[in-house]
């Protein structure tokens, strides 16, 4: 090779190493239509993957090594006889018998081992020679007949029942430098083998045809059609070899001089280096080219999975947000004020005098706690515990709509089945850890509105009206204003709520001042929407981690197309 030529051999083969190990790295894991071009986008990879595995790099990587021949068609078309024959030694089992060929025979001049003995080619095939045979490995056959430089592969039947065998045909036929395809005047028709023959015509694979035991009649009519039907596919310049129908020798072998013509043209073909560069860099080449159209089916699919997780993530975000977002309404627009906590506030301050002068009021207040800490749980203790009830029911409700908006979505979007996985009505509700989690949350929250009074009465404890309604009342007011403020209004003009607010508020503001209020109030809320936030992460976490367990790389696509492109300019 000129130093020319091996300087882009070399680019060539590391663009190509690279390519790989980025569709390596792909992970493809949402299914967007099973059976559809998901299937084939994910079964492409494979295909792919292999063919630069069992193929592409490893002929790159050594141009010298010999022709891999590999001998493909349908069952009982007289494959495993057809190598018998050329390699004069039964080294692969033939009968009528099915299947026959389970670990595919790979036969080799005897100089030629050290080529097939270690994993260069067929990485994932373990190796067996001598009497040992290993289903799934592949049968190394050393035999003097085999023209040196060049191997000859029993394959599996192509239209196999067994799949497993159907798909290591297909492995090994991507893996040849040369097809020698056998057919029979009874099958050549078939669909199955043409298929494999498009697709090697696709990637330019040279390729042979053997049409075997042609009975005399008809012969002309059905040479004749055949070599049609390889013209339409593109494939008329194959050399077309004609075995008549005859006896087979007592080994189950062709006569010598049946077999010869391909023997003879196998061996011209492996005859010298140039020849044999010839051959396998025209089916590099075409697989080279056969990678373009291939792999960007796979990076749509990858371009397909970013937007589909995308989607899953948004909807899911949505889901979490509303939840948030209600439970932020409902703890600013009064309607946690309703009902028991109304109820048990109203007769922590009294109702219908919240106008009458402040300082009568907080006498009254001041009566009423006495009365209340002789007499029965403290008032403000009820409150507070009708407000922990209130704001819990609050949380418990939206967090199971959440999870049920975000079941339903996932459910509804592509690839979202998976996620949702076999129990959907387990995820569509709250999980179970939190109604705990929530009652300390916000007996947490209500420790800290009683701190934030605590500290900010520092120094004021002396007034006649901080210790006339201490911590406690005061933390219940402030908690009563937090629920009350409803777009920064207080006062009758918002009902109910806001002048159930209003009493806590002037108390409040009796005590603090109000600018101190303010503050305590935007602190109070603060604290509750970081503890609320935090208990919906939680509760969403079990979607995010369905959500990772199925994560895509959102440049996937991109980068594939970019290591194709450079695969492409080096070739
Ligand atoms: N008479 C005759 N029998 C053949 C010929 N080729 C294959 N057979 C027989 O057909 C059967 C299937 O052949 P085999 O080589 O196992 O086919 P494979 O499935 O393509 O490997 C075996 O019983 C062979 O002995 C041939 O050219 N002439
Ligand atoms: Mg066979």
């Amino acid at each position: 090779m000129h130093v020319a030529d091996r300087e882009q051999h070399d680019v060539l083969l590391a663009s190509v190493v690279a390519l790989r190990a980025e569709l390596a790295a792909l992970r493809l894991p949402l299914r967007l239509d099973a059976g559809g071009a998901g299937d084939r986008a994910t079964s492409e990879r494979i295909a792919v993957l292999d063919q630069l595995d069992d193929y592409v790099v490893p002929r790159l990587t050594q141009l010298e090594a010999p022709l891999l021949a590999v001998v493909g068609g349908s069952t009982g078309a007289g494959k495993s006889t057809l190598v018998n024959s050329l390699v004069r030694a039964v080294v692969s089992t033939s009968g009528v018998l099915r299947p026959t060929t389970r670990s595919p025979v790979l036969a080799h001049h005897p100089d030629d081992e050290r080529w097939f003995a270690d994993q260069r080619i067929l990485p994932s095939l373990s190796r067996t020679s001598g009497s040992g045979s290993d289903p799934g490995g592949l049968h190394l056959v050393a035999e003097p007949a085999v023209p040196p430089g060049l191997a000859l592969l029993d394959a599996p039947d192509l239209d196999s029942v067994v799949e497993a065998n159907r798909d290591l045909a297909g492995q090994l036929l991507a893996a040849a430098d040369l097809w020698l395809f056998v057919t029979t005047a009874a099958r050549y028709a078939d669909a199955v083998p043409w298929e494999m023959l498009r697709s090697a015509a696709d990637r330019g694979t040279a390729l042979a045809v053997v049409l075997n035991r042609l009975p005399s009649a008809g012969a002309d009519d059905i040479t004749h059609h055949l070599a049609e039907m390889l013209a339409r596919h593109d494939l008329g310049d194959s050399p077309l070899f004609v075995i008549p129908e005859m006896g087979l020798t007592d080994d189950g072998l062709l006569p010598a001089e049946a077999a010869e013509p391909i023997r003879a043209w196998l061996a011209d073909l492996a005859g010298d280096a140039a020849s044999r560069a010839a051959v396998a860099r025209r089916t590099v080449d075409g697989a080279v080219r056969s990678l373009s159209r291939r792999v960007a089916t796979i990076a749509a699919y990858a371009d397909r999975q970013r937007v589909a997780h995308a989607a899953l993530e948004r909807a899911l975000d949505a889901s979490y947000e509303t939840a948030y977002t209600r439970v932020d309404e409902a703890t600013q627009d009064g309607s946690l004020l309703r009902g028991e906590v109304l109820a048990r506030w109203q007769e922590f301050v009294g109702t219908g005098e919240i106008f009458r002068g402040l300082e009568q009021r907080l006498g009254v207040l001041r009566d009423r706690v006495t009365d209340f800490f002789r007499a029965r749980p403290a008032p403000e203790a009820q409150v507070t515990v009708a407000l922990e009830t209130g704001l819990e029911a609050v949380i418990l409700d939206q967090a199971d709509a959440a999870a049920d908006r975000a079941q339903a979505a996932w459910a509804a979007l592509a690839g979202g089945p998976d996620l949702v996985g076999d129990d959907p009505a387990a995820l569509a509700t709250r999980s179970d850890d939190l109604l705990d989690r929530t009652a300390r949350a916000v007996r947490d929250w209500q420790g800290y509105v009683l701190d934030l009074v605590r500290e900010e009465g520092q120094g004021r404890r002396t007034t006649a009206r901080f210790l006339s309604l201490g911590v406690n009342g005061l933390g219940v007011a402030l908690m009563v204003v937090v629920f009350a403020h409803t777009g920064g209004l207080t006062g009758i003009e918002v009902g109910v709520a806001g002048g159930t607010g209003v009493v806590g508020q002037r108390v409040l503001e009796a005590v603090f001042g109000d600018q101190a209020v303010r503050q305590l109030t935007d602190k109070a809320r603060a604290d509750l929407r970081t503890r609320v936030r935090s208990l919906l992460a939680h509760e969403r976490s079990r979607f995010d981690q369905r959500l990772a367990a199925f994560d895509v790389d959102p440049e996937a696509g991109t980068d594939l197309r970019t290591a194709l492109r450079r695969v492409e300019a080096a070739s």
